[in-house]
């Protein structure tokens, strides 16, 4: 995907803030021409080499780059790219029902056929990006999201690729990231990666 250097805002107008994490917030956007509904991923560059806030242009172009070779049912979208001087942004599907660890929280349970129904959605797209010897690398329920909550059958979409990797198979593949709950052991300890690190 080509990156756009036009400012954002002659082309979107922003809204509420959705969420945030350490790379910056998400905001809903709209076209200006045609009012569509999108999420705008805004991540803040890193501005020198010390800093420990930002994130370096490579690791964006990487999730970038990642995005762009990806197009499943059950990942989420990257619609267009801004460079700025101080941040990018990244325009992607917007999807409206909330987190999966939310929808799991707030019911009393959750029946067999739903928990298949989705493991099933979550293993197709993993399949599909393991087909591509991408890892996401940060798989848990908040970054697993529904389009829509209220459905029967809520259809799932993948988020957050900014650990994802391309590994090559025969590729050494080696790092210390992810979510401290959801980690898999050849990654705690420091062992080659794969997609299979995926399936913890
Ligand atoms: C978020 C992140 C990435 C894409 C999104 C698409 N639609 C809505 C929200 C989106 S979020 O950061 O706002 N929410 C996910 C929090 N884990």
């Amino acid at each position: 995907m080509a990156v756009n250097h036009q400012n954002v805002e002659e082309l979107y107008e922003f809204g509420e803030t959705l969420g945030s994490g350490h790379f910056g917030t998400v905001r809903m956007c709209y076209t200006k021409t045609t009012r569509d509904p999108f999420a705008a991923k805004f991540i803040k560059l890193r501005k020198s080499k010390t800093s420990r806030w930002g994130l370096d242009r490579e690791q964006i172009d990487r999730e970038v780059n990642i995005l762009s070779q990806v197009q499943h049912p059950n990942i989420i979208e990257l619609h267009d790219v801004f460079a700025g001087r101080t941040d990018m942004v990244l325009i992607m599907e917007l999807v409206s029902g909330g987190e999966l660890f939310d929808y799991v929280a707030e019911k009393e349970s959750l029946s067999e056929e739903q928990a298949m129904e989705f493991i099933q959605q979550i293993l197709q797209a993993l399949g599909y990006l393991h087909s591509k010897s991408i890892a996401h690398l940060d798989l848990k329920p908040e970054n697993i999201m529904l389009r829509d909550k209220e459905a029967p059958k809520p259809h799932i979409k993948l988020i957050d690729f900014g650990l994802a990797q391309k590994i090559e198979p025969g590729a050494e593949f080696r790092s210390l990231c992810g979510t401290p709950q959801y980690i898999a052991p050849e990654i705690i300890n420091y062992e080659p990666l794969g997609p299979p690190a995926d399936m913890w």
